[in-house]
């Protein structure tokens, strides 16, 4: 056995054949590729422990030194929704006719997006996420977190794929700048706003921009000697 200075435990899970672990990945693929980012939603109510369940399934995200450095912060408070759609509206507005950035502002047409964010209220949740650029010790002192961005960014991918997963919709939605979100919803200045996702069911007459996803041979590079795959 090796010497562990801190306890380690066996990893042993079960190994599928190569035929099921195909089967699973295409399944999978076949589901995640139907996910669409929605701007019109359903006001029906989702239950709160979908909420609960999809940021257990995110926090299950690895993170740097493991130090899980997001807070998810849920509301289905009408009056806390309306304060959020105000200030996401105020910064959109100054967004789309004030800030010089026609390059931007051109890769965004076909999305057709604008200043108006009524999604915001209609969704039953939303659910703000946070980064936690330092966390608490056990003493009371304040430790640095490593790799923040990328950690919670992986752990809002598992989010939004909890939630297509148990069939609701999302948009990873990011008002520029977003630091009203601070405020709203009470954080300390160690968090810093990361995304805010509407949680609900699309509304019945939602419509997305008809957007292809690149292909495979523009996202994936096999580099250097081919490692010969089985017969298929
Ligand atoms: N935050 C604005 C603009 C916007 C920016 C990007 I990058 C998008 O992918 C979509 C929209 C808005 O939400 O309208």
């Amino acid at each position: 056995m090796r010497d562990h200075q801190h306890p380690f435990l066996p990893y042993t899970p079960s190994r599928p054949s190569e035929a099921e672990l195909l089967r699973r990945g295409h399944e999978l693929f076949g589901m995640l590729d139907q996910r669409r980012s929605v701007r019109w939603f359903s006001s029906d109510p989702v239950p709160r422990e979908a909420i609960e369940i999809a940021v257990r399934i995110a926090s299950t995200a690895p993170s740097g030194a493991h130090q899980q450095p997001w807070t998810f912060v849920a509301t289905n408070d009408a009056d806390v929704k309306r304060r959020v759609r105000e200030a996401a509206e105020e910064e959109e507005r100054r967004f789309y006719h004030h800030r010089q950035v026609p390059q931007w502002h051109a890769a965004l047409a076909r999305l057709e997006t604008d200043e108006h964010k009524e999604f915001l209220e209609t969704v039953p949740w939303l659910v703000a996420v946070f980064a936690q650029k330092s966390s608490v010790l056990p003493g009371g002192g304040r430790q640095k977190n490593y790799y923040v961005s990328e950690s919670v960014g992986i752990a809002c991918g598992l989010f939004i794929t909890a939630l297509h997963t148990m069939g609701l919709a999302t948009l990873t939605h990011t008002p520029n700048p977003m630091a009203f979100l601070s405020e709203v919803f009470g954080r300390p200045a160690t968090e810093r706003p990361y995304i805010l996702f509407p949680v609900g069911y699309p509304a019945l007459d939602c419509e997305v921009p008809d957007l292809r996803r690149k292909a495979l041979d523009e996202v994936l590079v096999f580099h250097g000697q081919e490692v010969a795959s089985a017969p298929k």
